[in-house]
């Protein structure tokens, strides 16, 4: 029981998983249940039904650690590169445009590898208001979570307007790594943000399971409330935690009502029990969830969340690492949460990086497919499920490249980022420069043996 945060008094689901260890020993010998579960890995999962055959195309090179590629979906067709150092630069027709869409290098701390500029995100009426989310390593702050919105320029669509910051949400990073980083805005308007475990390693916090964090998390806020409220965002109703217990509702609610009560969670959380979810993208055509959640030293894993989840999931974090117990020595522990339904060990890579689901119509195959690759190998696989309606994991493509980021453009094109960073530095600025590049199926002619092609 030692391994438990206080909140697991609150949640039914850990003091079965916790009740269940403690029994471990006692167990009938028999198939356990990591004998019977279904879990797609690469090689062992079959082929993708429409064979899809990809290769990368680059678009620009001259980029400083590039880790994310983004669209402000408002029929310009601009793509929007995230530098690491706190730049963000815009390719407009395939070219980088000289002038940075927004430079905020002069407060974002990106010493360590995991820390920086994470993610920008247009808000969904960005053509009418002009606002952009920010998610960076802040440096006064000495590397805490920022999320910030900023408004485009009004004498430039090219630029953001330096002084039109507002913050909307800080969280406190107790060591430099697993700082999620994430942004997207869900088919139902409200901004998710994907939060790690605080850092460290084997979540020395036990913040994946603490309801009362924002570590180790996925959480969903209102951006949409008024100008003046004292409030920079606000809790959407049917959040899974929002719900706060009150004395005049001891009496008349159901026991179904009661477990959702959790005195001690916060609001803002979506789901939890994550490590570092540095990446995740909704598919815009389905509105399902891919969570890509980077492990701690022998498995990577994919976590699917469909559109019709009511939240609340725990992926497992650090009872579990993929389908694996944690730590991971214990030949046996209790299934707890929401399995992943891919995942890959550390003989195949190092960090998983969602790269997106594609929806560009040009490659055969491979609509309704997202990506993920690999930080040190360049693997990047394709998941979706087979005929058999089974996830199928694949590799598709030896990219031989540093995968970093991913997204689409307005028309469901698929682009990765791609850096040469490292652990122990140098600075972003002093590395050799990085790669934008786009997802394209594969033509023998002018490939070369990684896969990719110069333009
Ligand atoms: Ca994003
Ligand atoms: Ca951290
Ligand atoms: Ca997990």
């Amino acid at each position: 029981m030692q391994r438990l945060p206080s909140i697991a008094l609150f949640s039914a689901v850990l003091v079965a998983a916790a009740h269940a260890q403690d029994q471990g020993a006692d167990q009938q010998a028999g198939p356990s249940w990591q004998d019977t579960i279904s879990v797609a890995r690469p090689g062992e999962s079959g082929t993708l039904p429409g064979s899809p055959s990809i290769e990368l195309r680059e678009v620009t090179g001259d980029l400083i650690d590039p880790v994310n590629v983004v669209s402000a979906k408002d029929d310009t067709g601009r793509l929007f590169v995230v530098e690491r150092h706190g730049v963000v630069r815009i390719v407009e027709n395939g070219s980088l445009v000289e002038q940075p869409f927004m430079d905020i290098s002069d407060i974002v701390l990106p010493y360590f590898l995991e820390q920086g500029l994470y993610d920008i995100e247009f808000h969904p009426d960005f053509e009418n208001n002009g606002y952009v989310y920010a998610h960076f390593a802040e440096t006064l702050r000495n590397g805490d979570s920022l999320i910030v919105r900023y408004t485009v320029s009004s004498d430039s669509p090219n630029q953001i307007d330096p002084e039109s910051s507002k913050l909307i949400m800080q969280i406190d990073q107790p060591w430099a790594n697993h700082n999620g980083g994430e942004l997207a805005f869900g088919p139902d308007g409200y901004l998710y943000i994907g939060s790690g475990d605080g850092g460290w390693e084997g979540d020395p916090l036990e913040a994946g399971q603490d309801l009362s964090t924002l570590l180790g998390k996925l959480l969903r806020i209102d951006v949409d409330v008024p100008e003046d409220s004292y409030q920079a965002y606000a809790i959407p109703a049917d959040n899974p935690f929002a719900r706060q217990a009150g004395i005049v509702e001891l009496f008349g609610i159901t026991e179904e009502e009661f477990a959702q009560i959790h005195t001690e969670a916060r609001p803002e959380i979506w789901a939890y029990g994550l490590r570092n979810p540095w990446k995740f993208h909704f598919d815009s055509e389905t509105g399902d969830l891919y969570v890509a959640e980077v492990g701690q030293n022998h498995w990577e894993e994919i976590n699917f969340q469909p559109a019709d989840s009511q939240g609340g999931e725990n992926y497992g974090w650090d009872f579990l690492m993929g389908t694996h117990c944690f730590p991971i020595e214990e030949e046996e522990c209790a299934q707890v949460g929401v399995l992943p339904v891919a995942e890959y060990d550390h003989e195949q890579g190092c960090s998983v990086i969602g790269l997106g689901v594609y929806h560009g119509g040009e490659i055969e195959g491979l609509d309704g497919v997202y990506l993920a690759g690999d930080y040190c190998a360049g693997t990047i696989w394709g998941l979706a499920r087979g005929e058999d309606d089974q996830w199928v994991f694949q590799e598709l493509l030896a990219s031989g490249v540093q995968l970093a980021g991913g997204g689409t453009d307005e028309d469901g094109n698929l682009y990765v980022t791609s850096c040469s960073c490292n652990y122990g530095g140098p600075l972003p600025q002093e590395n050799p420069p990085g790669t934008l590049w786009q997802v394209v199926a594969a033509s023998d002619q002018d490939s070369d043996t990684n896969g990719t092609t110069q333009q």
